[in-house]
């Protein structure tokens, strides 16, 4: 079993409850992983999915290997048929086949380049370490979609639930660097299986790619779209359409308590790390409406449940 996308889990309600579970007693599984080696590639920075991630497999009995590609390993190429002259050391098809020896499960970060769509979209370094690894690979955010986020996302909305369907509200923030559209893509591909009203705002140009964004309503105006929002999912993004570009830098977009007065009391969410007072301002985040800090404790949960159920299904 790999994990990559919300299309790698069949009951996705089953999975948030499974995290929930795992919550209230994370050490009922210790013998689940004995003797199971998890390998942790990170080709960009984390504070999180590294932790977290590395929690849920002691909980589950793991050991647990990192590797900062991105500075304390070999400089790897990705390309074929390159005549390796230049800053990269070691061939991804050398590479992966070592990693996939020591390790039972491979987790892998690596980050969109934002230069081509069509590459980054194509998943092609995920790919690569999913072909030569030749074993069940898990998503520590890839170019396109970042799945443990958004499982954990689903295990927050689903803790504080109102009695009704609620509705949920991807807001797009400032930021000044071009960002990926993982965690936004991700976010509303999960949210598209599960029982909520979806809406997503942001300035014209920012349109996900529609196979993520689904059944959600697109609207511009952002008063109008949080209007009634039970959650507010604040996030950055470059744009898809101009592929890695920033089209806006409007302050106006960045939440405060100020654009949640016609909300349905929103709760506020945001993935992490944030820039306070670009993306959204202290007050929500240091507020009664934060959700931040629930968020990055579920991460654990997340992973746990995820790695759970690879293990059980490989044995
Ligand atoms: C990354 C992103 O937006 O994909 C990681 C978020 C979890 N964020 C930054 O690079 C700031
Ligand atoms: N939310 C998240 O994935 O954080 P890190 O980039 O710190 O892992």
């Amino acid at each position: 079993m790999h994990f990559t996308s919300v299309s790698d889990v069949g009951d996705v309600n089953a999975l948030v409850e499974a995290a929930l579970a795992l919550k209230k007693a994370p050490l009922a599984f210790q013998h689940l992983g004995k003797n199971k080696t998890l390998g942790l590639i990170f080709l960009n920075p984390s504070l999180r999915t590294r932790l977290s991630t590395q929690k849920a497999a002691q909980n589950l009995g793991m050991q647990v290997m990192t590797v900062n590609a991105d500075k304390d390993s070999w400089a790897l190429e990705f390309q074929d048929g390159v005549v390796m002259d230049g800053v990269t050391v070691e061939h991804i098809r050398d590479a992966a086949p070592v990693l996939g020896a020591y390790c039972d499960i491979l987790g892998v970060r690596c980050f969109p380049k934002l230069a081509s769509k069509e590459e980054d979209y194509s998943e092609h370094i995920m790919r690569q370490f999913m072909r030569f690894a030749g074993k069940p690979y898990l998503s520590l955010e890839s170019a396109t979609l970042h799945p443990l986020q958004s499982l954990a996302d689903a295990v927050t909305l689903a803790e504080h639930r109102p009695a009704h369907r609620p509705r949920v509200v991807l807001s797009w923030a400032p930021h000044i660097k071009p960002l990926p559209q993982a965690v936004a893509n991700s976010f509303a591909e999960w949210m598209n299986r599960l029982e909520v009203e979806l809406v997503i705002t942001h300035p014209e140009g920012y349109e996900l790619d529609p196979r993520f964004a689904g059944r959600a309503r697109i609207e511009h105006d952002q008063q109008k779209a949080l209007e009634g929002a039970d959650f507010v999912y604040v996030k950055n993004w470059s744009s898809y359409a101009d592929y890695g570009k920033i089209l806006c830098r409007d302050s106006a977009w960045m939440l405060t308590e100020n654009h949640l007065k016609h909300s349905n009391r929103a709760r506020v969410m945001h993935c992490l790390p944030v820039r306070r007072n670009v993306e959204l301002s202290d007050e929500v985040l240091d507020g009664p409406r934060g959700l931040v800090q629930a968020q990055a404790e579920n991460r654990v949960f997340a992973a746990q449940a995820v790695l759970k159920q690879m293990l059980e299904n490989d044995r």
